[in-house]
């Protein structure tokens, strides 16, 4: 039988019984206990900062085992929010919802979450690139001159950001960053994030995918800082195809190029409601996940 009609398109939650405790474009995350979390990956997509009406199959699935596959790989260096992934383990009143949850939920620990996201950049791109135009600086980091666009940096840099009021993140120096959650974890952070960035995309580069940038969200629980959040994913990164890379241009994207490529030539104005996809464009974005899930892990997301 076809598993596309195991695995259909999520898009909205709904656990009647539970408290949504935090909802973003693509996840949901609902109360449980006081001590734990229900995060669940939807096959919700955004492109141009708008969820479009169309999900993407396996989409939630491959962003949850990416972060579990990450999880697991990091585990020596820092203590993460997950306690379970597997549906069995879940108490008892979400068994009803395991064809729902399986493969695209996990149970987390709450964690007191730190108001910065840690962001870290190995090449240069998105909004640093256009601060790095503008001052030749980023988040207050003095950068060589003449780095052209998509560059990777002579070492990788600690660029965090807050949730400002407009929904948009806003980068802030270290030393800002310091004044919300203090100097001394201001430097865990910053220490942590680059060890996290650098083993990871090194692996990922040899994978054959560059991880040009990522945002961590970390927090505080029983084991001390620990890594929240999806983590090292496409949705949370920027993922470059390392046979394709060439500075000097922006860089395709792994994982959204048919989205972006359509919106652009349907001439969408980025004003909602956004559009639905075509069924081959959401297809073949499908299959883009989950050949990122098997270039990195050398697993076959079953489909
Ligand atoms: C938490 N966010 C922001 C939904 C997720 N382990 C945790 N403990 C307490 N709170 C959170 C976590 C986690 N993870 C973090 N919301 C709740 C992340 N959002 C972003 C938008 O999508």
């Amino acid at each position: 039988m076809s598993s596309q009609l195991l695995d259909s398109v999520l898009l909205q939650t709904d656990f009647p019984e539970l408290k949504l405790h935090a909802s973003g474009k693509v996840r949901d995350v609902y109360h449980l206990d006081e001590d734990r979390l229900l995060f669940v990956a939807t096959d919700r997509i955004s492109a141009f900062d708008y969820v479009l009406a169309t999900g993407i199959p396996h989409k939630g699935r491959v962003l949850t085992q990416i972060s579990l596959f990450w999880f697991d790989f990091l585990r020596e260096l820092v203590p993460n929010h997950l306690l379970t992934a597997d549906v069995s383990d879940y108490p008892e009143p979400l068994q009803k919802y395991a064809d729902q949850l399986r493969g695209r939920s996990m149970i987390v620990a709450r964690a007191d979450m730190f108001p910065v996201e840690c962001v870290v950049r190995g090449y240069i791109s998105g909004s640093a690139w256009k601060e790095y135009k503008a001052t030749g600086r980023v988040c207050g980091i003095e950068l060589p001159k003449g780095l052209r666009e998509s560059e990777r940096l002579p070492e990788p840099i600690f660029t965090p950001s807050t949730k400002a009021t407009s929904g948009h993140d806003q980068n802030i120096s270290f030393a800002d960053m310091a004044k919300l959650v203090g100097p001394e974890l201001s430097r865990q952070l910053r220490d942590l994030t680059l060890a996290v960035y650098v083993k990871a995309a090194d692996y990922a580069r040899q994978k054959g995918i560059i991880i040009a940038d990522t945002k961590f969200e970390f927090g505080r629980t029983a084991r001390g800082i620990t890594l929240a959040d999806e983590v090292l994913t496409p949705d949370s990164s920027r993922f470059w195809p390392a046979d394709k890379y060439s500075p000097g241009r922006a860089q395709e994207s792994f994982d959204k190029q048919y989205v972006r490529d359509y919106l652009e030539e349907i001439r969408w104005n980025k004003q909602p409601p956004a559009p639905a996809l075509p069924a081959d464009v959401a297809q073949r974005t499908s299959e883009k996940y989950v050949e990122a899930y098997r270039q990195l892990t050398g697993l076959e997301l079953d489909v």
